[in-house]
């Protein structure tokens, strides 16, 4: 037996504990991480430690969070928001831009109204998520997961903090983006958004791979998976206010990127000729590439995937065309709609 596998044994049937570093909002597949996270509690199948929340508009990102777990009716896990720009960036410019750039119908995110609810109770808010994430190290006794669904500017600020603490007490970080294998070990490819945005923390987390097991889950897994407006439409027809939302935010997520990147997102999700920018849902029945709740799965469902690609210790996902990182999509998928059902209901 390799010391790695008696790390992950741990004392006896704990269940697994995942602190999440997200942008929800950024994109729908966060929202959906979320939901599927509070499910996988519900179904005694996962233990959220805690969630940090990260990028530009992080104080907001926080709030939906708290509102979707106390919807959820999931209370007890420890929040905090974290850095809006890279580490030594101060432009507020480049967040007004950002904020504007996500206003539609003159609002801004305002799919948010539908998660309102007067008698919510939210979990402790830490001040800083470097301290948050040592905590739950700490809580965890040397076995927390860490699901890294957004940029790396806050968890590489909690490595700095006490690189050692972290080093012993994380087992594995799941990560939504691609890596590629150089001299043995693994490197962040920047094509992939949550490793480009802080090149910088992105280096810093890959500089724990001695010590942590990485599972990457790249693009052309989630690419099989693909959730349409009618999976949407089984969300929202629960009646729960999460289920709404999360359709209400997939619909707002497609204007929002259309009036963006016309390009970016013709790509992504148009398959037919017949296209007008000006009202994208009316053209587009694709909703969501589901890349944050695979990385949430491969550490909850791992036998749902193929996970045969190994650079040491480390496992990658989906990286290639050739070799999407699981040999029946549709019942991963059918997974993944059948446990956010199972919360919503
Ligand atoms: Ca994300």
């Amino acid at each position: 037996m390799n010391l790695f596998a008696a790390k992950r044994i741990g004392p006896a049937r704990m269940l697994p504990r995942l602190a999440l570093v997200t942008d929800v909002l950024e994109d729908i597949d966060d929202a959906e991480a979320v939901t599927l996270a509070a499910s996988k509690v519900k179904q005694e199948q996962l233990s959220l430690s805690g969630v940090v929340t990260t990028y530009m508009i992080p104080d907001i990102r926080d709030n939906c969070v708290e509102m979707m777990l106390a919807n959820l009716a999931v209370d007890g896990v420890p929040t905090s928001a974290g850095s809006a720009l890279p580490s030594g960036e101060t432009d507020r410019a480049v967040i007004d831009e950002y904020v504007e750039a996500h206003v539609v119908n003159k609002k801004l995110f305002e799919e948010l109204g539908l998660l309102q609810n007067g008698t919510m109770e939210f979990s402790a808010r830490w001040e800083k998520p470097a301290d948050l994430i040592h905590h739950l190290i700490e809580d965890a006794k040397g076995h927390l997961n860490i699901g890294l669904i957004a940029p790396a500017t806050d968890l590489a600020l909690a490595i700095q903090m006490d690189r050692k603490h972290f080093e012993e007490g994380v087992d594995a970080i799941y990560i939504s983006g691609q890596a590629e294998e150089e001299g043995g070990g693994l490197v962040p490819n920047f094509a992939a958004h949550n490793l480009n945005v802080d090149q910088e923390a992105s280096q810093v987390v890959f500089s724990t791979q001695e010590q942590v097991a990485f599972t990457l889950l790249g693009k052309w897994a989630a690419y099989q998976t693909t959730l349409y407006d009618t999976d949407f439409e089984l969300f929202a027809k629960t009646g729960h206010p999460v289920g709404q939302f999360l359709k209400r935010s997939a619909e707002l997520g497609m204007v929002r990127l259309c009036g963006r990147n016309v390009g970016k997102f013709s790509h992504l999700y148009v398959d037919t000729d017949e296209f007008d920018p000006a009202d994208p849902l009316k053209y587009v029945t694709r909703r969501s590439h589901p890349y944050d709740p695979l990385a949430l799965m491969a550490l909850t469902d791992p036998e749902l995937f193929d996970r045969s690609v190994k650079i040491g210790r480390h496992t990658i996902i989906g990286a290639t065309e050739d070799n999407p990182g699981m040999s029946d999509p549709l019942l991963v998928k059918r997974r993944l709609i059948e446990d956010i059902l199972f919360v919503l209901s």
